[in-house]
């Protein structure tokens, strides 16, 4: 019996560096993927009616960054000091910030409004956002801080290939390779790489 059991929906988005972190530490994970019909009766089970929850050892844990940053403290993935952290914390914010440009015009019921707002996401939010974090990745040789891994790579990794679908942008790989290297770096870590192997 898994001592950790991990409930989000079917769907890469906030809960995929989870999974990546809870492989990365060798946490046997029983992988809830809530359907979305079953999600209403599930939501008052919640500690604030959203997913990803992680149940470890009897406690359970929410909100998706304050858990990456837990696993990442748990299993060596923290800065060296408080800089280091703070730097992890402030790109970790804004790769959320980008999410959320994204996930406003993705999540838009308006049909219209929906195209306008990607559309003005492809011309003036992308490129200037994105730009940013190709450069500080670059800057970090392949990392977010200090050229070395850290749970804030699993929260850029696990959140690449949902920025490729929000954003229809097949071209995300080539148009950012260093953000494209930092997603491989951590698939390609060995527990990581069997996760994502089994999760296909
Ligand atoms: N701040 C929360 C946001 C969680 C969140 O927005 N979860 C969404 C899925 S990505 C959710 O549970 N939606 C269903 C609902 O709100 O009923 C986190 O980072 O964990």
């Amino acid at each position: 019996m898994p001592k950790a059991v991990f409930h989000y929906f079917p769907v890469k988005a906030l809960g995929e560096p989870i999974r990546l972190l809870l492989s990365y530490g060798g946490q046997e994970f029983e992988d809830d993927r809530v359907p979305f019909d079953k999600w209403p009766e599930f939501k008052s089970k919640t500690p604030f009616g959203q997913m990803p929850v992680l149940e470890l050892n009897g406690k359970v844990y929410a909100q998706s960054v304050a858990i990456s940053r837990y696993l990442g403290r748990k299993y060596g993935l923290a800065g060296a000091d408080i800089e280091e952290d703070f730097l992890i914390d402030q790109y970790v914010d804004f790769v959320n910030d980008i999410r959320t440009h994204a996930a406003a015009a993705f999540y838009e019921p308006d049909a219209a409004l929906k195209a306008k707002k990607h559309e003005e996401n492809v011309k003036n939010v992308y490129p200037v956002l994105l730009g940013k974090l190709e450069e500080i990745i670059r800057r970090n040789n392949g990392h977010l801080v200090s050229g070395k891994l850290t749970w804030g790579d699993f929260v850029a990794a696990g959140m690449f290939d949902h920025f490729k679908m929000m954003m229809q942008a097949p071209d995300l790989d080539t148009k950012y390779p260093n953000f494209k290297r930092l997603q491989e770096t951590v698939l390609s870590l060995p527990r990581v790489k069997e996760y994502v192997a089994a999760a296909q």
